[in-house]
């Protein structure tokens, strides 16, 4: 057993597209996304009790986006913005000053990360924050390149393991991604481990 992590006020959770399009019955669905809302919702109760900060990115796509079949790309359309895909789920606990961080919303930009051509890091940095708590969809895709990021920015990450799904297009994606982060110095955490 690990010891229990304590929530610091320099801490914020960053939840990654947890979208209509990426559940069960969307566009491009994740086996068993919807899996991850009920432990997120555990995770922004907490944080929400300690004032502490709340990121939702989105991935909010142009029609034509690179990534889709249409343009030569590896995915069906997804995300579309403003579409009724790209809302987050309806059963998410979104608090009412969440910030929304839209992504690869250039034709030509898919990088999978909340970082890259957004102000996530900036605002981040303007907020003192120095640990994040990441989860969300895709394991493989979105969730590994954003915390990538977010390692390489120097900040410390918990990858929440109780709380992201992978695509697994490759049976072990999601466990390779896992593994992937971890070397790079995420730390795996789960809602039972956060000190209430
Ligand atoms: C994602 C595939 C395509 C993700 C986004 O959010 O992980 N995956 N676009
Ligand atoms: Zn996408």
């Amino acid at each position: 057993m690990r010891d229990p992590v304590e929530l610091e006020a320099s801490d914020a959770l960053v939840l990654v597209d947890v979208q209509h399009d990426f559940l069960p019955g969307g566009a491009l669905p994740v086996p068993l996304g919807n899996e991850v809302v009920p432990p997120l919702n555990g995770y922004i109760a907490l944080f929400r009790s300690r004032g502490l900060p709340v990121f939702a990115t989105r991935d909010w796509h142009p029609p034509d986006h690179c990534s889709f079949v249409g343009q030569g790309g590896p995915w069906p359309p997804h995300c579309v913005a403003g579409s009724a895909g790209a809302r987050f789920a309806d059963d998410l606990a979104l608090p009412e000053d969440v910030t929304i961080i839209s992504k690869d919303t250039g034709r030509e930009q898919n990088t999978y990360s909340g970082f890259e051509d957004t102000d996530l890091g900036a605002r981040l940095r303007r907020l003192g924050v120095r640990r994040l708590f990441i989860g969300g969809l895709a394991t493989d895709y979105c969730v590994l390149n954003t915390v990538r990021d977010a390692l390489r920015l120097g900040f410390g990450v918990f990858l929440l393991d109780d709380a992201v799904r992978a695509v697994d297009v490759d049976p072990g994606d999601g466990r390779r991604a896992r593994k992937t982060m971890l070397e790079l110095g995420a730390l795996p955490l789960s809602l039972g481990a956060l000190r209430a």
